[in-house]
């Protein structure tokens, strides 16, 4: 057990709720919250309100990378990376940070409260011209929610997504449902624009694909963990599916090879041809709900 820093003392002292909302210094010693209901239990990170593992009942639902890394300006490979205020490499700026500025960037703790069968806790930071409100609601079941306010006097393009990293038994064996029919971007392919079939996706190589206006609930199969994780969301018109596969995870510093089969990431959010735009004093509520039910 390491000493607690004067930052988590204080954190423990103004937001700490009995064993439901903890604060600990976690790996590479960066304040962490440690959320707990009856049924399920998760952590988060200040930096870059980043989850990085939840439990519902006793089973966790997202992969973590061991390569992982925790350091100031590094993003995390693994968990629910923020992707805000843009997506992927911003348009018309070079040099500009993959997947914005949100993920890399310490978060405050601006709320803590404890609700009927949970917890919740909410963090905030200003990101351009977005005032930027995240909440993780943990009861049975998870809700983030990212309320994104656009403080300026001008109408401004948003995009956002949150990068989930859902853990699986073998990618080879799962299905995604809840896609069937809608409309992609390839961006294996130059974000060539096809149309999905009217079968669950399955997986035999790397997938990297943007899928637009979707809005039903979409659900990863997994018969090797006996379960199904449900996603659904509001305000999100797009799903990215990614898995690198062997040859990407092989140039991937963070990820090991033996990895990648372990993980489909699942993304909610509004991306490329689904980008909002959000007028001036306008806010924009991006919420996705993530439970898990035993294969019947
Ligand atoms: O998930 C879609 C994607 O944009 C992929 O193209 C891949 O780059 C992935 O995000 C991970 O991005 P990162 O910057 O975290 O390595």
């Amino acid at each position: 057990m390491t000493t607690p820093t004067p930052q988590v003392t204080e954190l423990n002292s103004r937001f700490g709720i009995d064993d439901a909302l903890t604060f600990d210094c976690g790996l590479g010693g960066l304040p962490r919250a440690k959320l707990k209901s009856s049924e399920a239990s998760a952590e988060v990170y200040l930096h870059g309100a980043h989850l990085t593992g939840l439990r519902l009942g006793d089973e966790a639902v997202l992969f973590l990378a061991r390569g992982a890394k925790f350091a100031p300006g590094s993003s995390i490979r693994g968990g629910v990376p923020i992707c805000h205020p843009w997506f992927g490499a911003r348009a018309g700026v070079r040099d500009a940070p993959s997947h914005g500025l949100a993920r890399t960037h310490d978060w405050e703790v601006v709320e803590a409260r404890a609700i009927e069968e949970g917890v919740k806790i909410t963090f905030g930071s200003t990101f351009e011209n977005f005032e930027t409100l995240y909440s993780l609601t943990l009861t049975d079941h998870l809700v983030m929610t990212l309320d994104a306010t656009n403080r300026s006097a001008e109408p401004t393009r948003l995009e956002q997504a949150l990068h989930s990293y859902f853990r699986v038994a073998d990618i080879r064996e799962v299905e995604l449902r809840g896609l069937e029919g809608t409309t992609y971007l390839d961006q294996l392919q130059d974000r060539m624009r096809r149309v999905e079939g009217d079968v669950p996706l399955t997986f035999a190589a790397e997938t990297d694909r943007v899928y637009l206006e979707t809005s039903k609930p979409r659900s990863i199969v997994d018969p090797g963990l006996g379960r199904r994780i449900d996603i659904e969301t509001e305000g999100a018109r797009s799903t990215v599916v990614w898995n690198p596969w062997a040859d990407k995870t092989a140039r991937m510093g963070d990820l090991a090879d033996s990895e990648w089969p372990t993980f489909l990431c699942v993304e909610t959010g509004s991306v490329a041809d689904d980008a909002l735009e959000v007028k001036a004093g306008a806010s924009h509520r991006l919420s996705t709900t993530v439970t898990t039910q035993p294969l019947g």
